[in-house]
């Protein structure tokens, strides 16, 4: 069966399970935390030396990076809807994957910047403790991640989703990492100046395995008053994984 390393927690583990969860492919989750189990040589040497999550184990197909993974999952699967076969859709969707990792992504360094100082109850966070402790980010890293709200803004007003009539891997990779900041949520991002974002996100949500997999932003809560330190996220991401586990057991069930 299928292995997918990560958290629940993470936006591009989110965006590998949650595809599978769409389609009923099975998978094992293994539990895996980017600042430990990934760190560990053997996870280094065998699985990804990068030592960031997701990672899978595809039945001795060994991939890591989330577009590379999830790209090869859609191929090997036939899920045209989210990566279409016609060239010039594909190019679309390609767009946007490659326009993510250097502009969206730099969304989560805003979330992290809120969650962690709030985790560690560290209220004198300075620059330096930031670096060490959070998403490191990009030096114009705000100003990027405004222009690239502005951006997703003008495409959603376009089309209703990011690439065209119907959600793509581009909108699975992107509301990893815009979805999880709404007020309703984590609550570290005001979305009231892009209402074509607003109205995505409603569409976004009505996607099949939607709840079993985000069930994590609402046991976290609103990122800057998390109580109870580490310990709430750990148990939190156990939480949410039995549910995705449980959800996959229905798949194998329904498949039965
Ligand atoms: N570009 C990678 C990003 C993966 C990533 O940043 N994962 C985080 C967890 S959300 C991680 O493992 N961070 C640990 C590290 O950077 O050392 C992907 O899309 O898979």
């Amino acid at each position: 069966m299928l292995k997918i390393y990560g958290i629940p927690n993470s936006q591009p583990v989110r965006a590998v399970m949650w595809p599978c969860l769409m389609h009923g492919l099975a998978f094992d989750l293994q539990l895996t935390s980017q600042n430990k189990d990934a760190k560990e040589p053997a996870f280094l040497a065998d699985v990804n030396p990068r030592g960031t999550v997701p990672a899978i184990d595809d039945e001795g197909v060994v991939l890591w990076e989330s577009h590379a993974i999830l790209i090869y999952l859609c191929e090997k699967h036939g899920w045209r809807d989210l990566w279409p076969d016609d060239l010039v859709a594909r190019a679309k969707v390609n767009q946007y994957l490659h326009f993510h990792h250097r502009n969206t992504r730099e969304l989560v360094v805003h979330w992290s910047r809120s969650l962690w100082p709030s985790v560690f109850g560290k209220t004198d966070a300075d620059e330096g403790w930031f670096r060490r402790n959070t998403f490191p980010g990009l030096e114009n890293g705000r100003a990027v991640r405004r222009q690239s709200l502005g951006i997703i803004e003008g495409m959603l007003g376009r089309s209703a989703f990011l690439a065209g009539d119907s959600a793509t891997l581009a909108d699975i990779s992107a509301y990893e990492e815009l979805g999880q900041n709404q007020p309703k949520f984590a609550n570290c991002e005001d979305y009231s100046d892009y209402p074509n974002i607003r109205r995505w996100f409603t569409a976004m949500e009505e996607l099949p395995g939607h709840d079993d997999v985000h069930e994590i932003w609402s046991l976290i809560g609103d990122v800057n008053r998390v109580e109870g330190g580490m310990r709430t996220i750990a148990r939190a991401n156990k939480q949410a994984a039995q549910t995705i586990r449980d959800a996959v057991a229905r798949i194998g069930r329904q498949g039965a």
